[in-house]
C-alpha cells in the first residue's frame, strides 16, 4: 500500500546494469527490474530510483548521456520502461529516474554541433574559452583526474568537463539550453515518472573563470545563479505536482545551501543528498590515501547536518551507500567474520534508519554485501579507478599500493551485480557478467536471507516498517547523545512527550551504557537477544518511551 506522505518514504537504489540481467548479455537489464517487484515490496520500500538509463555510449555508465529521450538498449527499450512504472505502481511503487543535466556525453547531438563551428547555434550550450598562450584557460582539476578543460583541435578552443573527457559541461546562462531541458523534462513526466534524482546538480551555475589557488571547486559549487536556477526549472515542471519527489546530489555544498535548496517556501528541490559523511577517511583533502575513519568524526558531521536541516526546515537523504562509494559494512563495519559482518551491517542500517531524513537503501545493502577484493586492475571497469591507476602510477605508487586503496575505495566496490542466489554468477546473469561477481556469493545472497528470520534483510523490512508507523522518526527533533564517546553513536528523537532512544556500539568490543543514559521504554528493534546496560560488540537497539 503507498503512503500518502512523502517524507515517510524510504528509497530503493538501484543499479540496472548490475541489477538482474534477463537476456543473457551480462547486463543487467528493465526487465530485470520487473521481475524482483515483488522482492522490493516484501522489503517495504516505496520508491526505486533508477541510476541513467538513457541513451549512452556508458563511459561513465550512463552518467553520460547521448539522448534523453532514448532508451539505452542494453537496458530495454521505452515499452519496456513504460511496463516497468505501470508494474511498480501496481506494486505500490514510484519511480525516480537520474538525470543528468550539468553535462551531457559529447556524443550527444548538441555537442556535435557545437564543436563543428563556433558559429553553430548550439556552440553556446557548452562552456567553450580560448587558451592561454598554449595552456588551457584555467588550473580547474577534473574530478576524474587530469585538467578541467579539453583542447578541442577543429576550432582551437577549450571545453569545460568537470568529470570525464567525454562528459562535456553545458552552458545554463543559456535560455534555449534551458528551455529544452525544461521540456525533456516534461516529456518525462508526461511518460510517468514520479521523481528525479538530480546529478551533481549544484554544480550547473558557473561563476567567474579564473585560476584556482586549489582545483577549482570555488567557483562553480553552489554557484552564483544556481538558486534562480533551480526555482525556474521547479516552476517549469514538476513544482505543482502533488507527492512529486526529487533529490539534488550535492557535490561538496553547505548546510545554508541545502536549506534554501529544499525549504518548501523556496520552491526548488524537496531534498539533497550531500556527502560530508563519507569523506571521513580523506586526510588533509588528499583522495587517494589509505586510513581508517575517524569516528568521532563521524558523528559530529551527522550530527551537524540532521540539527543545521532540521532548524533551517530543508530535508536530507540519509544514506551509507550508493554507486560511487564502497559497501558500508566492509568501511564502518567488519567483514571478517560471518558473525560480524551481519552484526555490524544490522548495527549500521539501525542507527542510521532513526535519523531524520529519506533513507536510502542501495542494492545488495539490504543484504550486507561487501567490497569486492580485487587483486589485479584487469578486474576494474570504472573510469574513475583506471584513471586514478594511471595517476598514481606516473606518481610513484606501487601496484600493490594502488590495488590497496581501490580494494576500499573504488567506485566497483558497489558495482559488482547483486547476488541472488548460489547458482553461478549468482544467479544475476546466464552469460557472462561485464564485472566479477563478489566471490562470497554463495554465502551472501538474497534467497539464503529470505530463508533465514534473523537475517540482514529482515531488519531493512522492520525498519522501514518503523518509519512508516511512528511519526517520531520522520518529524520528532534530534538531540545528540555521548558525542565524544569513542565507541558508541547515540541520539534521541522526541515528538509530541515521547522520547526515541538510538544507541550502537560501532566496536567490535562489549560498551557499558553510560549511567547518565536512559533505556527504559519499549525495544523497537535490537540486533541482539538480549539488552542489558552492557552492549555487545557491534550491538545496537531502539527505545521508545
Ligand atoms: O557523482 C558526483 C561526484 O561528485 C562523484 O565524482 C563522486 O564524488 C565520486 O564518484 C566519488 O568517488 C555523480 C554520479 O553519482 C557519478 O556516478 C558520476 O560519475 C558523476 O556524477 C558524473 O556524472
Amino acid at each position: 500500500m503507498a503512503i500518502s506522505d512523502w517524507k515517510k518514504s524510504v528509497v530503493y537504489q538501484i543499479y540496472p546494469k548490475s541489477f538482474n540481467d534477463t537476456t543473457g548479455n551480462g547486463h543487467g537489464d528493465i526487465n530485470g527490474i520487473i521481475e524482483k517487484l515483488d522482492y522490493l515490496k516484501m522489503l517495504g520500500i516505496d520508491y526505486i530510483w533508477l541510476t541513467p538509463i538513457y541513451l549512452s555510449p556508458m563511459n561513465d555508465n550512463g552518467y553520460d548521456i547521448s539522448d534523453y529521450y532514448e532508451i539505452n538498449p542494453d537496458f530495454g527499450t521505452k515499452e519496456d520502461f513504460k511496463r516497468l512504472l505501470d508494474e511498480a505502481h501496481a506494486h505500490g511503487i514510484k519511480v525516480m529516474s537520474d538525470i543528468v543535466i550539468n553535462h551531457t556525453s559529447t556524443s550527444h547531438q548538441w555537442f556535435v554541433e557545437s564543436r563543428s563551428s563556433k558559429d553553430s547555434p548550439y556552440r553556446d550550450y557548452y562552456i567553450w574559452k580560448d587558451g592561454k598562450e598554449g595552456t588551457p584557460p584555467t588550473n580547474w582539476e577534473s574530478k576524474f583526474g587530469g585538467n578541467a578543460w579539453q583542447l578541442d583541435e577543429e576550432t582551437n578552443q577549450y571545453y569545460l568537463r568537470l568529470f570525464d573527457v567525454t562528459q562535456a559541461d553545458l552552458n545554463w546562462e543559456n535560455a534555449s539550453l534551458r528551455k529544452e531541458i525544461y521540456d525533456m523534462i516534461n516529456y518525462w513526466i508526461d511518460f510517468g515518472m514520479d521523481g528525479f534524482r538530480f546529478d551533481v546538480i549544484n554544480l550547473i551555475s558557473k561563476g567567474e573563470f579564473k585560476d584556482s589557488d586549489k582545483i577549482g571547486k570555488e567557483f562553480y559549487t553552489d554557484g552564483p545563479k544556481v538558486h534562480e536556477y533551480l526555482h525556474e526549472l521547479n516552476r517549469n515542471t514538476f513544482g505543482d505536482i502533488e507527492g512529486f519527489m526529487t533529490v539534488g546530489e550535492m557535490s561538496s555544498t553547505t548546510i545554508d545551501h541545502c536549506i534554501k535548496y529544499t525549504n518548501p517556501e523556496r520552491q526548488e528541490l524537496s531534498s539533497v543528498f550531500n556527502f560530508h559523511h563519507l569523506k571521513v577517511d580523506y586526510k588533509n583533502g588528499e583522495k587517494w590515501t589509505k586510513m581508517p575513519y575517524n569516528f568521532i568524526e563521524l558523528k559530529q558531521i551527522l550530527f551537524k547536518w540532521q540539527l543545521g536541516i532540521h532548524q533551517g526546515n530543508g530535508w536530507n537523504a540519509i544514506f551509507w551507500c550508493n554507486h560511487d562509494q564502497p559497501r558500508v559494512v566492509s568501511r564502518f563495519g567488519d567483514d571478517s567474520t560471518e558473525e560480524n559482518r551481519v552484526k555490524s551491517a544490522k548495527m549500521l542500517a539501525i542507527s542510521l534508519h532513526f535519523l531524520q531524513g529519506t533513507p536510502y537503501i542501495y542494492q545488495g545493502e539490504e543484504i550486507g554485501m561487501t567490497n569486492l577484493y580485487f587483486d589485479d586492475i584487469k578486474q576494474y571497469r570504472d573510469v574513475e579507478s583506471i584513471n586514478a591507476y594511471k595517476i598514481m602510477s606516473e606518481n610513484g605508487f606501487t601496484n600493490k599500493e594502488i590495488l590497496d586503496i581501490l580494494q576500499d575505495k573504488s567506485r566497483d566496490n558497489s558495482r559488482s551485480p547483486v547476488q541472488w542466489d548460489e547458482s553461478e554468477n549468482a544467479g544475476f546473469t546466464s552469460g557472462t557478467p561485464w564485472i566479477e561477481v563478489a566471490s562470497n556469493y554463495p554465502t551472501i545472497n538474497v534467497k539464503s536471507a529470505l530463508e533465514n528470520k534473523d537475517s540482514i534483510f529482515y531488519t531493512y523490512q522492520k525498519l522501514i516498517e518503523l518509519r512508516h508507523n511512528l511519526d517520531i522518526i520522520t518529524y520528532g527533533s534530534i538531540k545528540p547523545l555521548l558525542e565524544t564517546h569513542e565507541q558508541l553513536f547515540a541520539y534521541e528523537r522526541e515528538l509530541d512527550g515521547k522520547v526515541l532512544t538510538m544507541l550502537a556500539n560501532y566496536s567490535d568490543q562489549p560498551v557499558a551504557i553510560p549511567e547518565d543514559i536512559d533505556t527504559t521504554g519499549e525495544v523497537l528493534i535490537n540486533n541482539s537477544e538480549v539488552f542489558t546496560r552492557e552492549l555487545e560488540p557491534f550491538q545496537a537497539v531502539a527505545i521508545l518511551r
